[in-house]
């Protein structure tokens, strides 16, 4: 059913906590927690707790946990001090979600990364 846990599933058992996780924040339905592969200084994955694939999945099936992640991605780069009204060099920040392996997602449960902290190049490659 979709939402439910799935056994196979690396983000749910770090939702059960079976998968140690540096967690940086933490609600009711999310989690927060720095990519083991950081790919800029911060680089922090926002999941559900419930189990959707994609964020088409999670948005279309749970519509307020999709805004729920995307608000907890703007608490990060705020903590992280990314975020863009904090200014400077290095402020600003993406949040980008894989779609599909041809798209470079590995893990199939809905993730926002919340990158930042360095210059950040468009088009991503
Ligand atoms: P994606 O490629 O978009 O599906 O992103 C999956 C991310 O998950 C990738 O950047 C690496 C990260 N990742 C994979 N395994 C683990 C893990 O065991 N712990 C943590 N913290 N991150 C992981």
């Amino acid at each position: 059913m979709a939402g439910e846990p799935q056994a196979d599933c690396l983000f749910c058992k770090i939702v059960a906590g079976d998968v140690p996780a540096t967690v940086v924040r933490e609600t009711d339905t999310t989690v927060a927690f720095r990519d083991i592969n950081p790919q800029a200084p911060t680089h922090v994955l926002v999941i559900p707790k419930a189990h959707y694939p994609d964020a088409a999945s999670l948005a279309t099936g749970a519509p307020q946990l999709a805004a729920d992640v995307l608000r907890e991605a703007g608490r990060v780069a705020e903590e992280e001090k990314i975020a863009a009204a904090d200014g400077g060099p290095g402020t600003g920040y993406r949040v980008v979600f894989n779609t599909g392996a041809g798209a470079g997602q590995t893990v199939f449960h809905a993730h926002a990364h919340v990158l930042g902290g360095r210059g950040l190049e468009w088009p991503p490659g």
